[in-house]
């Protein structure tokens, strides 16, 4: 059994429970451990029948009989017994955004509601609107969430980047290390950066394939497997993952690498305009349709540069033009990692972040950073640890007195080192920030950013950014959109309007490489810099470990086809 399937059932059980009326301390111990069981990468299965399951964050006692008891009988006795009053379709009605549990029982108690079937009749005869504290609005959402149901039964299937990119990784370097492995390479989106990712495609080179195939098949990341075969094996990680692992003779490496590094988009342009020159483009080679010759070759190098272009980053790799501006010799020289000097947008235990001042200077100063501005949360962000304006003048004579020494510092990394004085303010309903203006004034670096009263009106969320965009004192507009990857849309902008006024007055926009954000997205950074809006690569950091969220920031960017001119904090601050 996968861990995904461990923590469905989990999940599964939370719902009836919740179905069911349990209490709701209750229902959060069972959906805390399916979140555990679902990002162990370790096999669940294993830890349960090795009686160290309880390891897992959230796993007590009761919660460990349960998963046992699944892995060996399958089901899970409290869920048999539940399933036994709750009928099936409620428990997929449920799914339904915005129809909680205790509506979900009325609709079943008050107007015989099964499923999904006799919910649409319900709703579409008016019936719904009629139930004591539902109206119109609640028949509508659920109707249009029914639709949603119908066409995505599973939900979200695709995988966020930071969900597949370690395990990525941790399998290509296992092919790296087996004897029989030529060369290995992560491919697909994940090698792309893209921010999901329906599945994970590695490719190797070997003389072996079959061993090869074999031997990674039984890697302990993996939970189930296909046939090995000399072409490679189909996988699926404990965690659920799929993993497509493909193996070529080792002279078409590059061929290889190309086309299963896509994206289809990208290939099938460069088919397209391959076929009109008289050659055929495949995974194995590139076949001249006259003499019926091929030529393989070891890199990406050497298949770009046969069909006419300049070799092509895979970010870029998105049939977004980028293949014309290959031929041309115009391609943009990508930014990179090591490019960046320093992070305009952290926090500490000031506002919700888990590190001091002190730590997360020390953590930037490790990295080779020349600086970072401090930004935690303004005086009404709305989730508590509100940092008052007493407490921000306080701060900025914290970080001077800390600048000081580090000025003073025999260490090089040191005295290179400031810490910028900053503030994340909460953008208000009517545009306006939460601090004086002479506050603000005092600060080196003002993040903007819209945290509470999200609506879903263009208009007002457009006129309120737009106020915050144009306010001098602010620099830059935190995580423009506010989407969640998988979990939240972007609210609704309009985009095209708000970089105009950015490019107007000046006003920086981030990406913020929190990977569960991505935002702005690689689409809308590429407008905004093309419109000649300067753009910060973030991390939104909230603890040390979340400074390598700049590599995140970095691939969107290079998604976006961003130089390095193009982002600020490719500068020092003050030369
Ligand atoms: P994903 O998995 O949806 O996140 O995106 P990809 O790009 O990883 O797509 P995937 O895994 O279906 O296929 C990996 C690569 O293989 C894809 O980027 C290009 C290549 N490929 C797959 N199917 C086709 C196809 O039908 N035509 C062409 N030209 N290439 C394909
Ligand atoms: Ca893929
Ligand atoms: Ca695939
Ligand atoms: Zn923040």
């Amino acid at each position: 059994m996968t861990n995904a399937e461990i923590a469905d059932a989990l999940d599964e059980l939370a719902v009836l429970y919740q179905l069911d009326g349990a209490d709701r301390y209750r229902i959060l111990a069972y959906v805390n451990s399916a979140r555990s069981v679902r990002s162990e990468p370790r096999s669940v299965e294993d830890l349960a029948i090795e009686g160290k399951v309880t390891e897992l964050d959230g796993v007590g006692k009761t919660l460990e009989e349960k998963i046992v008891a699944l892995v060996e009988t399958g089901e899970i006795p409290a869920a048999t017994k539940l399933k036994e009053k709750i009928p099936p379709g409620l428990i997929e009605i449920n799914r339904i955004p915005g129809l909680g549990p205790k509506t979900v029982r009325r609709l079943h108690e008050e107007l015989g509601v099964d499923g999904p079937a006799d919910l649409r009749k319900a709703a579409e005869a008016g019936k719904v609107q009629e139930l004591k504290g539902l109206g119109p609005k609640v028949e509508e959402n659920i109707l249009s969430g029914l639709d949603r149901l119908a066409e995505e039964p599973e939900g979200p299937s695709r995988l966020r980047l930071d969900e597949v990119l370690p395990v990525a990784r941790e399998l290509v370097e296992a092919l790296r290390a087996d004897p029989a492995c030529d060369r290995a390479e992560v491919a697909g989106s994940v090698r792309r950066m893209a921010d999901t990712c329906k599945d994970l495609d590695l490719i190797a080179t070997s003389d072996e394939p079959r061993a090869l195939a074999t031997r990674i098949a039984e890697h302990p990341l993996i939970g189930n497997r296909g046939n090995p075969s000399e072409k490679g094996v189909k996988l699926e990680t404990n965690s659920g993952v799929g993993v497509d692992v493909r193996i070529v003779p080792p002279d078409a490496f590059g061929n290889l690498l190309q086309h299963f590094t896509g994206s289809a988009a990208h290939n099938t342009e460069l088919r397209e305009t391959a076929v009109a020159e008289g050659l055929h483009v495949s995974e194995h080679g590139i076949t001249d349709d006259k003499t019926g010759e091929v030529e393989c070759f070891d890199s990406e190098q050497g298949v770009y540069e046969r069909l006419g272009y300049e070799y092509i980053e895979p970010e870029l790799r998105e049939g977004h033009g980028e293949l014309e501006a290959a031929r041309e010799g115009r391609l943009p020289k990508l930014v990179t990692r090591k490019m960046i000097k320093g992070d305009l947008h952290t926090h500490t235990t000031l506002s919700d972040g888990r590190a001091t001042l002190e730590e997360m200077a020390e953590a930037a100063i490790a990295l080779g950073y020349e600086y970072i501005a401090v930004t935690d949360h303004s005086a009404s962000h709305g989730f508590g640890n509100d940092v008052s304006p007493k407490e921000l003048e306080a701060r900025i004579a914290e970080i001077a007195e800390l600048n000081a020494k580090f000025r003073k510092s025999r260490s090089k990394a040191k005295k290179g080192f400031r810490l910028l004085a900053g503030s994340e303010v909460n953008i208000g309903v009517d545009g306006k920030l939460d601090y004086e203006e002479d506050l603000l004034d005092e600060l080196d670096w003002v993040i903007a950013s819209v945290h509470t009263s999200f609506r879903d009106d263009p208009d007002f969320m457009t006129g309120r950014l737009r106020e915050a965009i144009e306010n001098p004192l602010v620099d830059c507009i935190g995580h423009l959109t506010g989407r969640l990857l998988n979990q939240r849309d972007p609210y609704p902008v309009d985009i095209e309007a708000l970089v105009e006024a950015a490019a107007a007055s000046g006003t920086a926009m981030e990406i913020n490489g929190n990977p569960r954000r991505r935002d702005l997205s690689d689409v809308h950074a590429r407008l905004a810099a093309e419109a000649g809006v300067e753009i910060a690569l973030t991390t939104d950091a909230h603890d040390p470990a979340h400074f390598d969220y700049m590599e995140y920031a970095v691939a969107t960017a290079r998604r976006a086809w961003l130089g390095p001119k193009q982002v600020l904090n490719t500068r020092s601050w003050w030369k």
